[in-house]
């Protein structure tokens, strides 16, 4: 009997370690079956040393590579206290004896966050050095080490130098505190109130050492549409539980502040930024959060946008508003990320065109402690948008830009979407503004007014047991924290980095589902809103196509105010003799972006009303022209399955199996968007589809009628 139970505990026990449910996101550990590899490793690691003193960091960066190793070699190597004969590995905080004064000199320019991984001759024998001048930096450079095991690199001949490109890398959670997440596609708030700050869950460590493994080093917890409730004493206990675990990792915690908190839980009347009694308010109670968190990050505040209350309530600026805070954290070192997502009740004449208009005159009106936070794009995380136009604007104000990780508008965590190629795309373009570099990497890059600089992604992790909701979903939040420490980088590069550590080192599985992730976002561009459609969702929701939403109180919260299809054509014009919204940019691009044949037709819509029978370069007409697109999204999503199809048995099967049932969703999701989509601009194109393209198989009322309940 006890025989039996044995084994089938076991039998349980095997089945159980082949099914992944992806829980342990990109930090695997599974045992590396090539032998030889890990032969070579166990020697190169034999004899590890820290030189670092002991802070809960560096204990933490320990215990990683303790737990690793053990994983990924099945072995536990020697520490030894001070490194000797047969050091083969050395971590160095400031310098060692051991090493040259050049080392030492490189590795004391590491600054707060960088790190050295050299290999050196030590006692005539090769060892490898991971080196920083702060504990942060060797957290970081053993995640780098690890990275280079999960991804079968060599470690002879190392020499590696790194530091981030950005100072604040951080997570924005849309969290509220009854635990739903606002655009949140993976269950509930990982961030459990109610147990908090008694228990501490497993999962917040998780969560940390996954963000300090790609450099994210700050987090705001809670939702920019902010409860007050957040700073009472209360939750900042709770707040402050959590920022313990973070600290350990490096991770700065940071609070979305209502602006009318003063009113709401301080009881004064007013929330006026330049009233003695509203700024005393903010004072103490910064002093108080700074009791519970020393490290405090500092404020994010979405105001005057979407009903959000701010200081324009009272007459006053998003400089007064933003500086007053501002004011009250700085003796504490925090910081102000004040939103520039603006807009008002008053509807302008063109939407794309507001932040720009609100931010620039208040240009060099900061105080250095505050960054304008700024969406990547001028009107909403769309699939496609041209780069904002206050990057580069403000030449006397940091700014810092948001990106949403979470796929409001990409199709939720049932669509397959890349996002590294949509973030490389605002990094690389050329605002042609003159002075601190031209393009959107180097501009958030470098410092103005001493601010610190920045960019912040929202997040897509919740309580679903793999975080993100979709496998591939975690390669977002993988990639952001890549790109965020070195916007540099490929995506390509960092797609086959997370696919590797996430799935398998198999090249016929890394090549074609690399390529797969490289073409996903232009492939929901392409059947949701190609040539540079916009905000065509449905609305609320933001779930499936609805271009013939007409009816909503606000003209610029309709899709039909975005498309503008009539019987002429189709398209914004964001021309001079439109919105002119092309003359927030500079020259010349902005004389590019005036006319319809230098405008890149990714952006064509966006900028153009276009004719439905004009020619486009190809010499199509853009009705054809938008009709194929529309079709080979939707048919590049068949080939997405196919690719999928290909690798099976190349992954564990949970996966596998996940993956195939989305992207089956995620086929069925894009015919649909097509077909809306081609079916209403027809009524007003009055064209038939180019030959060889078949009819969707119902008609467009069929569309218009779909109801859903209770979307995420
Ligand atoms: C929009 C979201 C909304 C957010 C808003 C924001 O639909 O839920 O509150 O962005 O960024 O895209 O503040």
């Amino acid at each position: 009997m006890k025989f039996i139970y044995t084994f089938l505990l076991c039998s349980l026990l095997v089945s159980t370690a082949k099914a992944d449910n992806g829980y342990r996101l990109w930090l695997r550990y599974d045992h590396i079956d090539n032998a030889t590899l890990a032969r070579q490793y166990r020697q190169q690691l034999a004899s590890v040393t820290y030189e670092t003193g002991n802070s809960p960091i560096i204990q933490a960066a320990q215990k990683e590579l303790r737990n690793a190793l053990q994983g990924l070699l099945n072995y536990n190597p020697a520490f030894v206290n001070a490194p000797g004969k047969g050091s083969t590995l050395i971590f160095v905080k400031n310098g060692s004896k051991q090493l040259s004064p050049a080392l030492n000199k490189l590795i004391n320019n590491t600054g707060n966050e960088g790190y050295v991984i050299k290999t050196i001759s030590l006692n005539n024998a090769p060892c490898l050095v991971v080196g920083a001048a702060n504990d942060k930096g060797i957290l970081y450079g053993t995640f780098h080490l690890l990275r280079l095991l999960q991804t079968h690199q060599s470690l002879t001949n190392i020499n590696i130098v790194e530091s981030p490109k950005t100072q604040v890398r951080i997570l924005n959670h849309w969290d509220n505190l009854d635990r739903t997440v606002e655009r949140g596609y993976a269950g509930f708030s990982i961030w459990n109130w109610h147990k908090l700050p008694g228990y501490i869950d497993p999962r917040y460590i998780d969560y940390a050492r996954a963000n300090a493994s790609i450099g994210v080093n700050g987090a705001v917890i809670n939702n920019v549409n902010a409860n007050s409730l957040i700073l009472t004493a209360d939750y900042l206990r709770k707040t402050a539980a959590l920022a313990g675990v973070f600290r350990r990792y490096g991770i700065k915690l940071y609070l979305s502040a209502k602006f009318s908190a003063p009113i709401e839980i301080g009881g004064l009347k007013t929330a006026d930024p330049l009233d003695p009694a509203v700024k005393q308010w903010w004072q103490q109670k910064a002093d108080e959060i700074y009791r519970y968190i020393p490290d405090f990050g500092g404020f994010l505040v979405k105001a005057n946008s979407e009903g959000q209350p701010g200081p324009q309530n009272y007459g006053r600026t998003h400089a007064d508003g933003a500086n007053m805070l501002a004011d009250v954290l700085k003796p504490h070192g925090g910081i102000v990320m004040w939103r520039a997502f603006v807009y008002d009740d008053k509807t302008p004449d063109d939407r794309a065109k507001q932040a720009y208009n609100e931010f620039k005159p208040l240009d060099g009106k900061f105080r250095s402690n505050v960054i304008i936070q700024v969406k990547n794009g001028a009107i909403d995380f769309q699939p496609r948008e041209p780069f904002h136009p206050l990057f580069g604007a403000m030449k006397k104000t940091q700014i810092m830009p948001e990106f949403q990780i979470t796929q409001e508008y990409l199709g939720f965590s049932t669509h397959l979407v890349y996002l590294a190629t949509l973030f490389k795309e605002c990094f690389d373009a050329n605002t042609y503004s003159e002075g601190r570099g031209s393009t959107v990497a180097k501009i958030i890059s470098s410092p103005v007014n001493n601010s610190l600089t920045g960019i912040a992604g929202v997040a897509n992790i919740g309580t679903d047991i793999n975080w993100c909701g979709h496998p591939f979903a975690q390669a977002n939040w993988y990639a952001f924290g890549r790109l965020a420490w070195n916007p540099d980088q490929s995506a390509a590069a960092i797609a086959q980095d997370w696919l590797k550590m996430t799935f398998s080192n198999q090249a016929d599985f890394v090549k074609p589902i690399t390529s797969m992730m490289l073409s996903s976002r232009e492939t929901t561009v392409n059947y949701m809103t190609p040539l540079g459609l916009h905000h065509i969702m449905g609305t609320h929701a933001h779930y499936g196509p609805a271009p013939w939403v007409n009816n909503l109180s606000r003209a610029d919260w309709n899709p039909v105010y975005y498309h503008k299809a009539d019987s002429a054509g189709i398209g914004f014009d964001r021309t001079a003799t439109g919105s002119n919204a092309v003359a927030q940019y500079y020259p010349p691009l902005r004389d590019s972006l005036n006319k319809v044949e230098t405008t890149p037709e990714k952006y064509l819509l966006w900028f153009h009303h276009v004719g439905w029978n004009s020619r486009l370069k190809n010499g199509e007409t853009l009705w054809n022209e938008l009709v194929k697109h529309y079709y080979k999204g939707a048919a590049d999503v068949a080939g997405m399955q196919k690719t999928w199809a290909s690798v099976k048995g190349k992954v564990d099967s949970t996966r596998y199996h996940e993956v195939e049932q989305l992207l089956a969703i995620q086929a069925g999701e894009a015919a649909w968007w097509r077909n809306a989509c081609v079916l209403y601009f027809q009524t007003f194109s009055k064209l038939p589809l180019p030959a060889g393209y078949t009819k969707p198989d119902h008609d467009l009322q069929y569309y218009k009628d779909l109801k859903f309940h209770y979307l995420p």
